[in-house]
């Protein structure tokens, strides 16, 4: 497949060119107006006559028109295809070298040193896209998201991509779902991306944003109203007078941080700010094309004049009386004014000097972003102020580093003393080498990212982290201090003289158009005959799969708890990122650092429990890696949405492969869920909640009745204490006849392997 680096024209023609009669069909099947998420799903169905469309409950299969991977994630994604027997990819899909780039001294520097030591997986990543016909942008081009955003996606396009944070595209009217790899594999062999039918969450926005508020602080106050789970199920929909108003890129930062609420992927309607974004990403075509379509391209007349008629939720929110918000520590839904803080930190015994400052990621670093923190940066320099914290810039594209480093913005910012990093994920992912502090010195630092959670960004669990709008960090890291409030606060500068930062003002995009800096797409050969894939037997950073083993069609009896969870068990709780990126591509290795930051509910250690099988303690990797080499099986036990955030599949494939049999938990984040599903886990919630804390630590689980095991209906189970005393419970399931295929073969690429005769 000739795969581009861009979306060519003809695919986009032809997803409009079916986008009226579809909308018509829609129409017709739910007899109402419909949203635009709507639209563009049904535009997707693949059996658009016959699909159940109940929202909340039928499982749809869709047909994107893309799929994207990162490096991270695409190893273990890319590991699976290989095994299905496929000669090439089915769908247009693409790599992007993000996430293994450390932060350590500069940019060109870390991308040197980047493509030195993560020389083998950039090999076998490169090989096996030119293998497969998939597109390899190289380290350094930038994040997938940003990506993403500048060339591929298109308004009423679908895709999926193998990071939590692809609804990134929503800013340009896609719907951009993350996933999986496994549900990649789906996709990039030539079956539908199946997904239940999502909820409708509408957020109306009025008024305009003015003065020190900005985009993000429209999602950190949805986020702070719905939730960390609250988006579940959900697809946000964004209309009304206050999101015309924001850019592309502003959109995109609203959407991307969607992930944040769990939520399926959020959008905005095609309108003229993404024509402009993609008139300036060389794309007239493509807003030609989408003009000529336009009413398709956003939700109907009568949604948008009743929204509560056809949307499960409606959210309103008024721009004008906006303020910026702050979140943090730990988790994203806790927000509150950036004037605020200050007394929270103060009640709380929080420090109130910020010890790092850092702007960029996928979710900050657009042209606008960057122009605004920069404006502040000018005026500060010229009026004698410097950063008072290290203040580290991540682009998060090359695109947009060129742009910024042509327009002088790189350099205002550099005056104040920021270090610019490498085009990458880094600190936002713990791939920062950092040296200022370390475990058990209690510190602050502020950034523009989306995530918040416990050692996310340098691996030590006393580093506070929060989350604000980049013009709010550079003027925090000006301050060096949590209580300062730009709004009202002065600085005193290197005279003596109090110094008013003015507003951030910045421009949508740049004047003098966007360059492109130095290109690094490599397209997929036209013959891949000659393309070996290069995996060495001997790498501890890559190994090929084998395929786990089919249910045995026995109940699960007597299973010993290896983890009961406490609280938030994130995916960066189970699978660790860090210094574990490396091992992606290795089921075994990676195992290593399975719930290695999970708190064990039974005495509040952290990543440690009790081996069953001999009474010792030890961290829960050993404990998985004894009862695997025993033959073991076992079960882990979560609480609310456990599983949030990452969309890495390795805190499923992980436990699967060392031995778990079932996830019980109070709920499950969406993606979550799916990966186990799809490797072959059980993933059951407790019908009462309450029966999380009746599990002890000593105590085994029963699972019975697996054969019936049937859609809708609950699944008996067992605690078993140690006196041999029962309790019974039901545990619930959403597997629907083809998820239960995935359970009974031992994995959904099992079913794959089956259908390709493999
Ligand atoms: C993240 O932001 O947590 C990541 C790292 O981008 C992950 C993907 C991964 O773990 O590789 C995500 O968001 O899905
Ligand atoms: Fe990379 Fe951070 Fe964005 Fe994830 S959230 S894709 S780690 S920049």
């Amino acid at each position: 497949m000739a795969v581009a680096a861009n979306t060519p024209i003809e695919l986009i023609n032809a997803v409009y060119g079916r986008l009226a009669e579809r909308v018509t069909l829609g129409r017709e099947r739910l007899g109402r107006p419909l949203t635009f998420a709507e639209k563009v799903l049904i535009n997707h169905l693949r059996d658009p006559q016959n699909q159940e469309l109940e929202r909340g409950r039928s499982y749809a299969d869709l047909d994107p028109d893309r799929v994207a991977m990162q490096d991270a994630t695409a190893q273990m994604a890319l590991l699976q295809f290989m095994t299905a027997g496929l000669p090439e990819a089915a769908v247009p899909s693409t790599v992007h070298c993000d996430h293994l780039i450390q932060a350590k001294s500069e940019g060109r520097i870390d991308l040197a040193v980047a493509n030195d030591v993560n020389a083998e997986v950039y090999d076998f990543l490169e090989s096996v896209s030119a293998k497969y016909g998939i597109g390899f942008w190289k380290p350094g081009s930038g994040i997938i998201h940003q990506v993403v955003l500048e060339q591929y996606a298109f308004p009423g396009g679908m895709m999926i991509g193998t990071d939590s944070h692809t609804p990134n595209a929503g800013g340009l009217g896609m719907i951009a779902i993350g996933v999986g790899g496994a549900d990649a594999v789906d996709v990039m062999t030539g079956y539908p991306f199946n997904v239940r039918w999502p909820k409708l969450i509408g957020v109306k926005l009025t008024g305009t944003l003015s003065g020190w508020s900005a985009p993000k602080d429209i999602i950190l106050e949805v986020a702070r109203i719905l939730t960390v789970k609250g988006g579940t199920g959900a697809i946000v929909e964004y209309f009304g007078p206050g999101a015309e108003s924001i850019s592309c890129t502003g959109k995109a930062t609203i959407c991307n941080m969607g992930a944040e609420i769990g939520a399926t992927t959020s959008l905005f309607p095609y309108d003229a700010a993404m024509g402009r974004y993609l008139a300036s990403t060389d794309r007239a075509d493509v807003a030609a094309a989408a003009d000529a379509h336009a009413a398709h391209l956003r939700a109907d007349d009568e949604v948008l004049a009743d929204p509560a008629a056809y949307f499960d939720q409606v959210i309103e929110i008024d721009l004008s009386t906006l303020k910026p918000l702050i979140n943090g520590p730990h988790t994203p839904d806790r927000a509150r004014k950036v004037s605020e803080l200050g007394a929270e930190a103060a009640a709380e015994g929080w420090p109130m000097e910020i010890s790092s400052a850092l702007i960029g990621s996928c979710t900050n670093s657009s042209y606008e972003d960057i122009s605004r923190a920069a404006s502040i940066a000018r005026f500060a320099a010229d009026n004698g102020l410097v950063a008072k914290t290290p203040l580290l810039v991540t682009p998060g594209s090359e695109q947009v580093r060129a742009t910024i480093e042509r327009d002088g913005l790189l350099a205002d910012l550099e005056r104040i003393g920021a270090t610019v990093l490498a085009n990458a994920c880094g600190p936002c992912i713990g791939q920062w080498s950092r040296s200022d502090v370390v475990e058990g010195d209690t510190n602050i630092i502020v950034t523009s990212y989306n995530r918040n959670f416990p050692k996310r960004n340098d691996g030590l669990a006393s580093t506070l982290a929060f989350v604000t709008s980049p013009e709010t960090v550079v003027a925090m890291a000006l301050a060096g201090r949590v209580d300062f409030d730009p709004t009202v606060d002065t600085l005193i500068n290197a005279s003596g003289e109090s110094v008013t930062i003015p507003v951030p003002a910045g421009m949508e995009l740049p004047s003098k158009g966007f360059t492109p800096g130095e290109s690094s797409f490599i397209a997929p050969p036209a013959d891949s005959s000659n393309v070996s894939v290069k995996v060495s037997p001997t790498s501890d950073r890559l190994q090929l799969l084998e395929a786990f083993h089919a249910w045995d069609g026995n109940d699960f009896l007597g299973l010993p708890i290896l983890m009961k969870a406490k609280g938030k068990c994130t995916t960066d709780h189970i699978s660790a990122a860090g210094p574990w990126l490396k091992y992606r591509g290795h089921l075994e290795n990676i195992s290593g650092n399975m719930f290695i930051g999970a708190v064990n509910a039974f005495n509040d250690a952290v990543g440690q429990g009790k081996d069953q099988l001999d009474g010792s303690t030890r961290s829960f990797p050993d404990i998985g890696k004894h009862y695997h080499e025993v033959g073991q099986s076992w079960v882990a036990i979560g609480d609310e949405n456990y599983g949030e955030g990452s969309s890495r599949e390795h805190a499923a494939m992980e436990p699967r492969f060392r031995g778990a049999k079932v996830v019980f938990t109070r709920s499950f984040a969406r993606i979550h869920e799916t990966n186990l599903k799809k490797q072959g886990v059980l993933p059951l919630t407790f019908a009462d909640p309450a029966t999380y804390d009746l599990i002890g630590e000593d105590d085994r689980i029963n699972v019975l009745g697996l054969a019936g095991l049937t859609p809708d209906v609950p699944v008996t189970c067992q605690i078993v204490k140690p006196d041999g005393t029962t309790v019974d419970f039901e545990g619930l399931h959403t597997m629907n006849d083809e998820q239960i295929g995935w359970f009974r073969a031992g994995g959904a690429l099992n079913i794959i392997r089956q259908r390709q005769g493999v």
